[in-house]
Parts: structure tokens; sequence; C-alpha cells
């Protein structure tokens, strides 16, 4: 029963009531403040944690996007070009349209799917490394991180992306688009394509090819993750 109902308006107790509820009051108000900021530490926990497993999921997703599209082009194409950042393939097409992939002279008509998505004889399709506008390069004396798996902890990577690029004829770039987001690093050195012999070891007229890449990703806190891929494959028709 309130102070006004029992007719207590202005009396001590009421008064030293008010003092206690004021107590209350701030006591409440701290106490408040301390589970606002328990909560917010949690969500902000719970953010890192949602965000490194989306970044992982993120990394594997690039991954294979990158090592399907590259493998798959490079098994039914065969190699005109290769360095250790770009890798140029034209696959068998039906420029001449007799629903064959040989010309009349039973030559195969070697070429790719433009970007507009038409068959062009002699054009072709590179993989390449492209540097991200940012400039942005990750160390891995400065992360504690070996990127490379090659035993030392001082090469410095720059990140970018992977793009598709349509050649034409005579080479000239035709248009080029990413196939992965800026999560690629690549360091001089340390190739993304090369030739190998049939031992695996590094061979300028090798036959096969070494696909290797690294994808990274950094969290709100700047941690940094990478996932390294590496893959041999051999093409089905021969390298020119
Ligand atoms: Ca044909
Ligand atoms: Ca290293």
């Amino acid at each position: 029963m309130g102070c006004e109902a029992k007719g207590f308006y202005n009396t001590s107790a009421c008064r030293r009531s008010d003092g206690v509820t004021l107590i209350e009051t701030v006591i409440a108000v701290v106490l408040f403040s301390f589970i606002i900021m328990a909560i917010y530490a949690i969500d902000r926990s719970a953010k890192n944690t949602y965000d490194v497993g989306t970044g992982q999921q993120d990394m594997q997703r690039i991954s294979s996007r990158l090592l399907n599209q590259i493998s798959s082009a490079f098994i039914q194409g065969r190699m005109t070009f290769a360095n250790e950042s770009s890798l140029t393939l034209q696959v068998p097409v039906d420029h001449d349209d007799d629903d064959d992939v040989l010309d009349d002279n039973y030559m195969i008509e070697w070429g790719a799917v433009d970007k507009d998505g038409v068959v062009q004889r002699g054009y072709s399709v590179s993989y390449a490394f492209v540097p991200a506008a940012s400039g942005k390069t990750y160390s891995e004396s400065a992360l504690d991180i070996d990127f490379n798996e090659d035993g030392d902890k001082s090469d410095t990577f720059a990140l970018g992306a992977i793009h598709k690029q349509w050649l034409d004829v005579s080479g000239t770039m035709a248009g080029s688009s990413p196939i992965s987001t800026d999560k690629v690093l690549f360091e001089a050195g340390s190739p993304i394509f090369a030739r190998i012999d049939d031992t695996g070891t590094a061979d300028a007229a090798g036959k096969n090819i070494r696909i290797f890449f690294i994808v990274v990703f950094e969290d709100r806190r700047n941690n940094v993750y990478h996932r390294a891929v590496r893959t041999t494959a051999a093409p089905r028709n021969p390298i020119e």
C-alpha cells in the first residue's frame, strides 16, 4: 500500500522509502549496465565465431571453384602457354558447325568459347592471377605463418584474384572476369601454375601441370587463416 493511500505523504517513513528507491534505482542501473556489457561481449564473440565459420566456408568454396574450373578446362583442352601466374588453354570446338570438332582436313578445331558465349576457332582462355587494387600484401614473418609450406617464414605474398581472360586469335585480351574474390595469394617463385615432368619435377617442357594456390581469410581481429591447395593435372591432349 503506497504513502498517499495511508495518509503518510510527508512522514519520515515515506521519505526513507523514497531514498531506498533511489539507491535501488542506482544499483539497478549499474547491474543493467553490466548485463548490457556482458550481452555485447557475447554478441561480439558470437559475431567473430560466425565470421570465422563463414570465412572458412568461403575459403573452401573458392578453392573448390578454382580447382574445378581450371582442371576441367585443362583435362579436355590443350595448354598453349603457361608461366607461374597464368595458364592458357584451348579446347576442341565445332567452329564450322558440322557436329564434330574436326575441320575439312580432319584437323582438330582448337579454340574457345568467347566472352559472349560464341564458339571461336583460334581463341583461347587464360586463368591468371590479378593483384588486388588495394596492393595489399601478407608477410609470413609478420604473421608467423609459412603460407607456401616451404620451411621458412620469410616470403611475402600479394593479395589478388584468379581471373578468367578471353584471348582472340592474336592473343589480345578481349575480356577478363574474376572467378574468385580477392582472397588468393601469389608470390613470385611460388608458381600457381608450373609445368612438371612425369616424376613431378619442374620442367619447362614438362607435359603435366602443377596447380598450387593459397586462399586467405582475415577476421575482424586481423587473425589470418589460410588454405593451401596443390594438385597435378595431366592433359588428355598433347601440350604445344
Ligand atoms: Ca566441326
Ligand atoms: Ca614460406
